[in-house]
């Protein structure tokens, strides 16, 4: 539960408060009622939660290494009721190394989902109105993210969502492969993606289902990176969205994502 004032005006919104209590959901496995229920957040208000947050974790020793995207995909948006394309920060205690063994624990109501990943070899100066993500991209993989909404139910509007980082929560990289190799030989907007849980199909896709393509997925990263006040440096990875939609991470159970041509990546809990 949210120790804040119900009544708070906008003009007062607690920005600090709001991500404070975020982190401790997070690092307490404690859920807390939507944000949204008891205050008014504009969009601008909720970046502005999830920037504060970001900060949180930075001055814990945490480091910002990429960004996300979600609901680019309609399989995505309809599981969770929210249409908008949304940014989110990707840290470096996020990351799982693939074929790991994790625990469940850690993660409130964490879901897992199909994602393919880039990185970028060289800064996207995003004051830059000529700067071209697609020309500083590096490699691609095939990954896996894990989300764990900080709220009840795993129930959220789109400000709550964009205030809690996109539920980010986790993620597992493939193989990174050449990007200038693969885009040579393969259509990146035609690409099969399928989740297995153990030996069984949970979910499966194609890449077309992130925004037409996950290039287009790239340009609105550097959009919204640019809207919202987040970085591109070289280095930075960027999840361009689940190809399908999320299932339940449960203990015991063993992931695997494949996207055809890019190999599969695999996370255990
Ligand atoms: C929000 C995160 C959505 C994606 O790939 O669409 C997302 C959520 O579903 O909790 O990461
Ligand atoms: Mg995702």
């Amino acid at each position: 539960m949210t120790s804040l004032q119900a009544s708070e005006s906008e003009a007062s919104l607690d920005v600090r408060a709001l991500a404070t209590s975020l982190y401790e959901a997070a690092t307490t496995t404690t859920a807390i009622e939507q944000l949204s229920l008891s205050h008014h957040m504009t969009l601008a208000d909720a970046y502005a939660v999830q920037a504060s947050g970001a900060q949180l974790r930075e001055q814990r020793g945490d480091r910002v290494v990429g960004v996300k995207l979600g609901f680019t995909s309609k399989a995505k948006a309809e599981q969770m009721g929210v249409s908008d394309v949304i940014i989110g920060v990707l840290h470096e205690s996020m990351r799982f190394a693939p074929d790991s063994v994790s625990d469940v624990s850690q993660w409130l109501h964490p879901r897992i989902e199909p994602e393919v990943a880039f990185r970028l070899g060289s800064d996207v100066d995003l004051a830059d109105p000529d700067a071209d993500i697609l020309g500083a991209v590096s490699d691609v993989a095939a990954a896996l993210e894990i989300i764990d909404s900080r709220y009840e139910n795993f129930k959220f509007s789109l400000t709550d969502v964009v205030a809690d980082n996109t539920s980010a929560a986790g993620f597992v990289l493939g193989d990174w492969l050449p990007y200038a190799d693969v885009a040579a030989r393969l259509d990146l907007a035609d690409l099969d993606v399928t989740l297995d849980v153990g030996d069984t199909r949970a979910e499966s896709g194609n890449t077309v289902d992130i925004l037409g393509s996950p290039l287009a997925a790239l340009q609105a990263a550097q959009r919204m990176a640019q809207t919202y006040n987040l970085e591109l440096p070289a280095g930075s990875i960027v999840l361009a969205g689940a190809a399908t939609a999320a299932v339940w991470l449960t203990a015991g159970s063993e992931i695997t994502a494949t996207v055809s041509g890019l190999g599969s990546v695999r996370f255990k809990v």
